[in-house]
């Protein structure tokens, strides 16, 4: 499953938003527990089902009215702070629980209410745009660390024939989830010495620095943008890349409402109308967060796991079924299954990520939309609804 991280100093929201983004409603979900355990729960990314253009919803328990969520691992990560690569705090062991994660939410304090070590301090005296390029420097440093204390065994590896410097950089660093397209594609970016004993600190820690960006890609989300100045929000987009406003808090009261059965509302909705019976109190707290969605188009917690998946990660959603006509699998289910792959992934993609003996015994594939035949090489996207033909099917 793809694992999204919350990463970032205390007190930011990262738990926050953890529980409501892991916090389904009781009728959504193949995974009733969705907490593993305290730190690591399944969460969704929304997108429109392939339902949508026939006739019936499809009513998969992860759909709703056309709404699907698709499970993605959510991790929620102890404050950093400032010196993490060097043991402060809780040092590496969090960072070190950042290896499994595709994508990091680094949550920002928007409001400028919490100092660098994340201690309360009255909000707008704490410039949050320092909060972006310390999360981004201490995983850089972490990676980096890691590329300098395991070097003399690159050297020493380098003095065989065979040596490759691809493959030993993929070994040592697979564990904390590059990949071998990552680290070929950070020996190609610029010129690194091809003996690993003319390397000097400077080039392993561009090589950190670079592939941390391409394994360990970093979206902020502004957190606690109900209470956050305007201009806290301005400079933190044009701070970093990709900004995702967000109310944690917000998102969860919704969602313990929505269970309650006190509101209509489906996480990443971008309204909500009351249902049930509420205090005044509630009712005023409730109220106060759709001003927040007016501005923003929602609470940002879907919005921010949404882009983190689906637009920086650049996945996609794709339904592999064994009927073609009825979108079904053996049991009659319709559209049982959606997988998140990268962009560029094939149809034969989608049967490894199905399974490998399905991957293995290949044949050929049917989009099921257009009912025809698609090769081998055909890029897939969103919302395809592929059969796959398979000597292991
Ligand atoms: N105003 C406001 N406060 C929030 C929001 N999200 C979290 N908080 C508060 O910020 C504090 C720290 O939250 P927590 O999730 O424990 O932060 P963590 O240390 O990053 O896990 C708590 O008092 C939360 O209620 C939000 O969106 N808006
Ligand atoms: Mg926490």
């Amino acid at each position: 499953m793809l694992s999204v991280a919350l990463a970032g100093k205390p007190n930011a929201g990262k738990s926050t938003f953890y529980r409501a983004a892991t916090l389904a409603d009781v009728d959504v979900g193949n995974y009733p527990f969705t907490t593993i355990d305290p730190n690591r729960g399944v969460s969704y990314v929304r997108t429109d089902c392939p339902c949508l253009a026939r006739e019936d919803r499809c009513g998969n328990e992860n759909c709703r009215n056309g709404k699907r969520y698709v499970p993605v691992e959510l991790l929620d990560v102890a404050g950093l702070v400032p010196g993490a690569h060097e043991g402060r705090g809780l040092g590496n062991q969090f960072l070190d629980a950042l290896s499994n994660a595709d994508v990091i939410c680094n949550v920002v304090d928007a409001s400028g209410g919490t100092n660098a070590e994340g201690e309360p301090v009255e909000v707008g005296s704490y410039d949050p745009v320092e909060d972006v390029d310390f999360v981004e420097e201490e995983m850089d440093l972490w990676l980096a660390g890691i590329v300098s204390r395991n070097w003399e065994s690159v050297e020493r590896q380098s003095r065989s024939p065979d040596f490759s410097l691809e493959d030993a950089l993929t070994d040592l660093l697979t564990g904390i989830g590059a990949s071998e397209h990552d680290v070929a594609a950070t020996l190609r970016s610029v010129e690194y010495p091809a003996d690993p004993i003319q390397w000097d600190e400077e080039d392993q820690e561009r090589l950190a620095r670079d592939l941390r960006a391409r394994s360990k890609p970093i979206i902020v989300v502004a957190n606690k943008a109900d209470v956050a100045p305007q201009e806290n929000l301005e400079r933190l987009h044009e701070a970093a890349d990709v900004v995702v406003p967000a109310t944690a808090e917000g998102e969860l009261a919704l969602r313990q409402a929505a269970k309650a059965g006190a509101v209509d509302y489906d996480p990443g909705d971008e309204e909500f109308e009351i249902t049930g019976d509420l205090s005044e109190k509630q009712e005023r707290g409730l109220e106060r967060i759709r001003g927040v969605m007016d501005e923003w188009g929602g609470t940002g917690v879907q919005t921010a796991l949404d882009t983190a998946v689906y637009d920086f990660l650049d996945h996609f959603t794709a339904y592999p079924v064994q009927n073609e006509s009825k979108w079904t699998d053996g049991q009659e289910n319709v559209l049982p299954d959606a997988f998140l792959l990268a962009r560029g992934s094939t149809p034969k993609d989608l049967a490894f990520a199905v399974h490998s003996d399905i991957g293995e015994g290949y044949l050929h594939a049917v989009d099921a939309r257009e009912n025809r035949r698609i090769g081998e090489d055909h890029e897939l996207e969103e919302g395809d609804v592929v059969k796959i033909v398979s000597t292991a099917a």
